[in-house]
């Protein structure tokens, strides 16, 4: 990629898109065309075709997406598999019309089969059932990937795939209802703290296990495959470990500060057993993560201090 080139990353105010777009501008990448949802809504295709025909961006970073928690996806199926397919359907039919030189779709862990072997080898995709708590999201997810396989098999496009695990970092949703499960502890661990409380509620039983990755190391892996990958293939991007729901709680009580005790909410749902994703294929190319969880828990929490709890 050359400097000048023009880079829409779309989506670029949530966690995904705000975390390119300080990696692309720190790595000196300065034509990058920013749009949100007022100026632009990826759910118009009229409109996302003219903002093409328009700005002929060279390169796309599809990291738009109606995303949430557990308890988001379980209970809105129907706006997480529409709002995903018309947006994702939108931008990449219009990057292709455009002649975008190269896309990145981002995926997402959950489109692996709920009972997947671990660590989970891209060669797992549509080897079994999904997970019920968000199989909208990972049908809307999995139909994006195959559209970016028929784009390069059928006109041979550069519209390559890239599966996050878990992610967590700054500008992460920390409403309690919709957010994933870290910036929900973060949360929790915060406001007990400050209210003096002798618990913290966590939800499920705290057996699942979960891969965590800080979104600047997912944004340093998309700047990676960028130069380096081309195939349609998938490619997943994880840390290579994961821990426990209840060592997850602990962490972030312990760098929260809080010592209470906590409490387990068994009328929420556990999800997929266990996600950890086989980043061999990753590591093979040359790139590895470099923040550890407990440095990226304690900055997010920083960020939250600075950007939320005020
Ligand atoms: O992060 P999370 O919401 O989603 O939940 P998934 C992970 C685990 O943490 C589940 C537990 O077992 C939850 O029950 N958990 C404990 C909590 N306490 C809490 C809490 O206060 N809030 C939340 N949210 N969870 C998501 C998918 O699945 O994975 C998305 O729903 C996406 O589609 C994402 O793909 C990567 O990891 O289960």
């Amino acid at each position: 990629m050359d400097k000048s080139d023009k880079i829409f990353v779309a989506g670029y105010r949530g966690l995904v898109g705000s975390a390119l777009v300080r990696g692309l501008e720190h790595g000196g990448f300065h034509n990058l065309p920013k749009r949100d949802r007022s100026q632009l809504d990826l759910a118009d295709e009229r409109a996302v075709q003219n903002f093409f025909a328009q700005e002929k961006p060279a390169i796309v970073i599809f990291a738009a997406a109606k995303v949430g928690g557990i308890k988001a996806n379980n209970d809105y199926p129907v706006e997480f598999l529409l709002d995903n397919l018309r947006i994702q359907n939108n931008v990449i039919y219009a990057a292709h019309k455009a002649g975008v030189r190269k896309l990145l779709f981002m995926g997402s862990s959950c489109i692996y089969p709920k009972f997947a072997p671990q660590p989970i080898p891209e060669t797992a995709l549509l080897s079994g059932p999904l997970e019920p708590t968000n199989e909208a999201y990972a049908i809307a997810k999995i139909a994006g990937i195959k559209l970016c396989q028929a784009y390069a098999r059928e006109y041979g496009a550069t519209f390559i795939s890239v599966m996050p695990t878990n992610l967590y970092g700054p500008n992460d949703n920390f409403d309690l209802e919709t957010s994933h499960v870290l910036a929900a502890l973060l949360r929790k661990a915060h406001d007990a703290k400050s209210r003096n409380a002798r618990e913290l509620v966590v939800w499920g039983s705290g057996t699942p296990r979960r891969e965590f990755l800080h979104v600047d190391d997912l944004a340093s892996a998309c700047l990676f495959l960028l130069e380096k990958y081309d195939s349609p293939e998938i490619i997943n991007v994880g840390c290579g470990e994961d821990i426990s729901i209840r060592e997850l709680a602990e962490l972030i009580c312990d760098v929260v500060g809080f010592d209470g005790e906590l409490a387990w909410d068994a009328t929420k749902p556990d999800g997929t057993p266990r996600k950890l994703l086989d980043i061999t294929k990753l590591r093979a190319l040359g790139w590895q993560p470099t923040i550890p969880l407990r440095e990226g828990i304690a900055q997010t929490y920083e960020w939250f201090l600075k950007n939320v709890a005020r």
